[in-house]
């Protein structure tokens, strides 16, 4: 009988064999050992490696709930949804995603490349190291599987068959109650929100009617603009990185969503890494001006470079007759902007009341430098919504930060 006919979540342990057993990657009779890995809010990631060739692969495994609240149920279906888009991501943008070997629909596991000499991104931005070419390598990654996989250049059918294949409830779920609704009423009473910032919160977020209108707004845009297979959760800790390359993984928030999901996702995790750098390091300390300017140069470019790609892509690979409209090209762009700005604003502000934080924020020891840190992002946050019609460049995102860093 095969031993693995059955679901079960398993342990760092049972992978040796479990790896023997789906895929010929490690010599016979390799001398293998496992660890367990993630640190994400969902899944288990063990690593499996041979101790004498230090060859490497990873084993992704989906939970029936979640690492973060054994409350939240989900579906294991989310793992074959990454697992396929991993390797749609991976035709489209070569190079920055990572191969999958194989997925297990029984025991939901996705089974892939280990991406060696890399680390999440995050730590490495909270350990103020940088990678020139993040900007570059992100938006080509944006521009190639948003613009690829949009009805600008597909094929009307054969989009709406991704659309079906993709569908993906549960983690929709997830980010239309996390990210569109609680950081705005706290109606699941599971928001942290720091003390010292309390009443700000009251007053900036949960009393603004004005703000809860644009939001409403980017909620149903989110849930019904099925415009391009978004990665859908493209924060610094879906990123291995080092000082010479990056991956993008971890797609299984994937759907068929705006574009500027992903993008505005970007914009707003960098500038954690800047609020990080910018409370934690010694004005004295040499690296912190550099690391900040490469952080603010990273946001201003990734949003040049996308338009400059988008436009390229749109040229050359426009197939509508109608998106081939003079004016249209510029009107459409213009709603991804606005949309980007919009899903800054939105992960910006989620990430600090919500109740998925970033240790970015939460890891600055000192009170009054974090409070003053959670006030920017939230102002910030508020002002990429609000004005979202009104960030059409890089340059927009640098005046607005300037504006808000020098208001506290
Ligand atoms: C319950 S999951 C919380 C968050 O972690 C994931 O990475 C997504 O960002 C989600 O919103
Ligand atoms: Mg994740």
């Amino acid at each position: 009988m095969n031993k693995y006919e059955n679901y079960f979540l398993m342990k760092a342990e049972d992978t040796i064999d479990y790896i023997k057993e789906k895929v010929d990657f490690f010599e016979e009779g390799a001398n293998l050992e496992a660890k367990e890995i993630g640190d994400g809010n969902l899944n288990y990631v063990f690593k499996v490696k041979d101790v004498d060739s230090g060859k490497s692969i990873i084993i992704k495994q989906a939970g029936e709930v979640t690492r973060i609240s054994e409350d939240m149920k989900l579906s294991v279906d989310r793992g074959r949804i990454e697992a396929s888009v991993l390797t749609l991501q991976g035709s489209l943008a070569p190079g920055i995603v990572p191969k999958v070997y194989l997925y297990d629909d029984i025991m939901c596991t996705i089974i892939m490349e280990d991406m060696v000499d890399h680390e999440m991104m995050r730590p490495f931005l909270m350990n103020f190291k940088t990678y020139e070419n993040f900007a570059e390598d992100t938006s080509t990654f944006l521009a190639n599987t948003l613009i690829s996989t949009s009805d600008i250049v597909m094929n009307h059918k054969e989009k709406k068959e991704l659309v079906r294949d993709y569908i993906n409830p549960d983690l929709c779920e997830i980010s239309e109650d996390l990210v569109y609704t609680e950081p705005f009423n706290d109606m699941n009473n599971r928001n942290n929100v720091f003390p010292p910032i309390k009443d700000f919160v009251e007053k900036e977020l949960y009393s603004d009617e004005k703000l809860h209108l644009e939001v409403a707004k980017l909620k149903f845009d989110f849930m019904n603009n099925a415009q391009s297979l978004i990665h859908g959760d493209l924060h610094t800790g879906s990123v291995f990185i080092n000082k010479e390359h990056m991956y993008i993984f971890d797609p299984e928030f994937a759907f068929y969503g705006p574009m500027g999901y992903d993008i505005g996702n970007v914009i707003a995790n960098m500038f954690f890494a800047w609020c990080h750098a910018d409370a934690v390091l010694a004005d004295a300390d040499e690296r912190k001006e550099p690391f900040k300017t490469w952080v603010i140069t990273q946001i201003k470019d990734l949003v040049d470079l996308f338009i400059e790609k988008y436009n390229k892509i749109y040229d050359e690979k426009v197939n509508d007759e109608m998106a081939k409209v003079p004016g249209f090209k510029e009107y459409y762009l213009s709603t991804i902007l606005a949309d980007t700005a919009g899903v800054a604003g939105l992960e910006s502000i989620r990430r600090i009341v919500g109740m998925a934080n970033v240790i970015d924020i939460t890891s600055i020891e000192d009170e009054a430098k974090r409070a003053r840190a959670e006030k920017i992002v939230i102002t910030l946050g508020k002002k990429y919504i609000l004005d979202r019609h009104n960030f059409k460049s890089g340059q927009d995102y640098v005046d607005a930060i300037n504006e808000v860093v020098n208001q506290f």
